[in-house]
């Protein structure tokens, strides 16, 4: 590491950004593809039927910042002192594409750009691969591509798949591959399916204002409560946004989770080895993404540990350079302030 330290260094900490996304334009070009063919669900029309074509200066700001794997990119890195940026594919990826093998090819290409990017720059971007679980076996063999070819240190998997959730036994090789390869997977928020969205879209709720979160932390709770950690203990799960709301629920969870439980009220819900807050101190790991809030970071650090609680800023849909000012000076003790925006990076993504 021996780029000029206009960033993070003389904090004592680098800055790493967990949570940050690029887009291909071909890929945007199918979403748009979608929305006009009639394919694209509600969620689809609502998020990319904004950020693709609205002249706004939000989304034309945001366009432009996804796309660019270069010197805008780390101009604006400069900018904001972050040294380095974990990168990934936007929501929703792939995943909403009906036909598999474009899916694939699309995911593989992007993968192939990310990593040329990382490669290109390699004290500043590390990459995190795309998958298409509409094949979970394909995606086994592209998580081990990711790790022993591309540099990938994890994978991001945007929510749901057309409304499957990965508790379904059908995306067991997905998890396979990630414990032999040891990497870590993010679950990174999706609008939610046509299932969902209803009475969030009617309200202008079904993005990352509220459905994301829910949504998202939703499927963290599906796995856990089908006893994804009982059956791969050493399974490393991330998750944005302040842990998507479970951190603030967790005393309410674990109390309905074993009533339930106890009274056998639903056949999914079975007896696990630890409890939901167990599972968060062990097994899951949250990122500050979108939420640059003391409190809420302070809180999540006390609940799951502050080994366990990353920085993130959201490039580019939370580019907001004063944040990182904000989060510098929280009050927090030394060692702990690096963890949060260095070493833990660098411990659960194996830097
Ligand atoms: C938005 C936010 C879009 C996040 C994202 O991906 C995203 C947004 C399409 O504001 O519309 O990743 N986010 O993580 O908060
Ligand atoms: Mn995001």
């Amino acid at each position: 590491m021996t780029h000029e330290l206009k960033t993070g260094g003389e904090q004592g900490y680098l800055r790493i950004a967990t949570e940050e996304a690029f887009a291909t334009r071909e890929i945007v070009d199918v979403y748009l593809r979608m929305i006009r063919d009639g394919t694209a669900d509600k969620g689809m029309v609502s998020l990319w039927g904004f950020y693709g074509t609205s002249p706004s200066e939000r989304a034309m700001q945001i366009m432009e910042r996804l796309l660019d794997l270069g010197e805008r990119r780390i101009a604006d890195m400069d900018a904001t002192g972050i040294d380095k940026a974990i990168l990934a594919l936007t929501s929703p990826g792939v995943q909403p594409l009906l036909d598999a093998e474009e899916a694939k090819t699309l995911a593989a290409r992007a993968n192939d750009t990310l990593a040329q990017a990382c490669e290109k720059h390699p004290d500043r971007f590390i990459g995190m691969g795309a998958v298409a679980p509409q094949d979970p076996e394909w995606s086994a063999q592209e998580i081990r591509r990711g790790a022993t070819e591309l540099g990938f240190k994890g994978i991001q998997i945007n929510s749901h798949t057309q409304g499957r959730y990965l508790d379904e036994e059908f995306y067991d090789p997905i998890f396979r591959a990630l414990v032999d390869m040891d990497q870590p997977l993010y679950i990174h928020p999706a609008t939610p399916p046509d299932s969902m969205i209803g009475p969030m879209l009617e309200a202008g709720l079904d993005g990352a204002v509220f459905g994301f979160g829910v949504e998202t932390g939703m499927h963290l709770l599906r796995l856990i409560t089908i006893g994804i950690f009982d059956k791969y203990p050493t399974l490393q799960i991330m998750v944005g946004h302040m842990g998507e709301a479970l951190p603030y629920w967790l005393y309410r969870l674990d109390y309905m989770h074993q009533a339930g439980v106890r009274s056998q009220r639903y056949e999914r819900m079975k007896p696990l080895k630890k409890t939901i807050a167990e599972y968060m101190q062990t097994n899951v790991l949250v990122t500050n993404s979108g939420m640059a809030w003391e409190p809420a970071i302070k809180f999540c650090q006390q609940v799951m540990g502050e080994d366990r609680v990353m920085y993130a800023m959201d490039y580019p849909y939370q580019y907001v350079p004063q944040e990182v000012h904000d989060m510098d000076g929280m009050d927090m003790s030394a060692e702990t302030k690096k963890k949060f925006f260095q070493t833990n990076a660098e411990k659960w993504f194996k830097l």
